[in-house]
């Protein structure tokens, strides 16, 4: 097919943005929203995969790892959570370093070469408690890459410690950390995080965190929560700040983003809520109601695929399959995803929707799912090296 006949698949808005790809120029917050509006899904997914398999070729990373949280203990009761709890709660629970511990070791002997681990803001843990946990990971699993901590938590700790951001991250360092995952970020817009997680710290706080470990030479990922209460105009401004942050630590040449996670919101049942008493008030109620339904596998892909085209300095874009569900993050790798996270067991943070039917895949079954889709599986270590089997 010759490149003119390339370009009149499109309507003339998607025109110029492939158009604007091609050329290798950068689109802008007109140019998302423009996709935002669109209702050309597979152009747009077309557009997305072609940028994915430039970058990537046919390759789909993977990794063996475990998700560990170590409590679900937490004050900041934002109102799309349903994974945390009050102490008082029969089933609030806190991990102690030994049991976290002998889970990474469990999972080094199924093959990890990563553990992932957040828990709730928890103002009973002190900082030596989250010292502790890595150096007794450090002493059981030396060789394992510990992933740990959202932004949120690292503001809590260096709050707990009286210390700044970079002592903080040097200490946790120091101890054992590796790399920090992408969570707590949900829309970064300062009118959202006050409806929806007041308690929370500000957007701008999440961005200094990220950028000071890439300054100091730590690799991060950053998520994005869509689905709940919020606009297109503000998942595009989110998508733009990340770009921008990304831009001045790739100047570093450091640290920076890996991977960018998408997460859809998944709904909470209203028993798994701590005590009822969240912040969340009627009209946030009846707004998520309205989303979880308009959020459906349509606008959930065309978001991946979004995201794809406006983070151009992003290597990565993961479809996390315990919140896309299986069969979802299949086919998001056919909309400019290439990586599945990997195998995860026991993903507490959501509840499973219809169809999300484990929490746990083998390698063997993501080699499969990814093949089924003409790609190429490669396992990676949590620096996207391949894993030599
Ligand atoms: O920060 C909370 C989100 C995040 C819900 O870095 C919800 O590789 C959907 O950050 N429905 C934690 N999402 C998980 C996370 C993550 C997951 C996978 C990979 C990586 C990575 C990071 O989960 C929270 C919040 O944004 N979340 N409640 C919910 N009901
Ligand atoms: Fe706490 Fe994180 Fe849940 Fe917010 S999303 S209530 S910070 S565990």
């Amino acid at each position: 097919m010759n490149e003119k006949s390339e370009t009149n698949r499109f309507s003339s808005t998607l025109r110029g943005i492939a158009e604007k790809i091609r050329q290798g120029s950068r689109l802008d917050f007109e140019d998302g929203m423009a996709m935002e509006k669109s209702a050309e899904l597979m152009q747009i997914g077309q557009l997305a995969e072609q940028v994915t398999r430039e970058r990537c070729g046919g390759e789909v990373f993977y990794c063996v790892n475990r998700h560990i949280h170590y409590t679900n203990i937490c004050s900041m009761r934002c109102s799309f959570c349903g994974f945390s709890r009050e102490v008082s709660q029969a089933d609030s629970y806190v991990l102690t370093a030994e049991e976290v511990a002998e889970q990474a070791r469990e999972a080094v002997e199924r093959g990890a070469t990563e553990v992932h681990i957040v828990g709730g803001v928890n103002p009973d843990l002190p900082f030596d408690y989250y010292l502790n946990l890595l150096g007794e990971i450090r002493r059981a699993c030396p060789e394992l890459h510990i992933k740990a901590f959202t932004a949120v938590e690292i503001l809590d700790l260096a709050g707990k410690a009286g210390l700044s951001i970079k002592a903080t991250l040097e200490k946790l360092l120091q101890a054992g950390l590796g790399s920090l995952p992408g969570g707590g970020a949900e829309i970064l817009d300062e009118q959202y995080f006050k409806r929806n997680c007041p308690r929370k710290f500000s957007p701008e706080q999440w961005l200094e965190v990220h950028g000071t470990a890439h300054r100091l030479g730590v690799m991060t990922n950053a998520t994005m929560l869509f689905g709940f209460n919020e606009t297109a105009v503000q998942r595009i401004r989110h998508l733009l700040r990340l770009r921008e942050l990304q831009d001045e630590s790739v100047r570093g040449k450091v640290g920076r983003f890996q991977c960018f996670v998408p997460l859809v919101y998944v709904p909470v049942k209203p028993n798994s809520k701590s005590n009822g008493k969240r912040n969340s008030t009627d009209e946030q109620k009846l707004d998520s109601k309205f989303y979880s339904e308009r959020f459906n596998v349509v606008s959930e892909l065309k978001t991946v695929a979004i995201s794809r085209l406006m983070l151009d300095n992003f290597e990565h874009v993961k479809a996390f399959w315990p919140m896309l569900g299986v069969n979802l993050a299949q086919i998001a790798l056919c909309f400019g995803a290439d990586d599945l996270d990997g195998t995860v067991q026991q993903y507490q943070i959501v509840e499973k929707k219809d169809g999300r039917e484990t929490d746990n895949l083998d390698a063997e079954t993501i080699c499969r799912l990814v093949m089924e889709t003409g790609r190429v599986a490669v396992q990676r270590d949590p620096l996207y090296r391949p894993v030599l089997s």
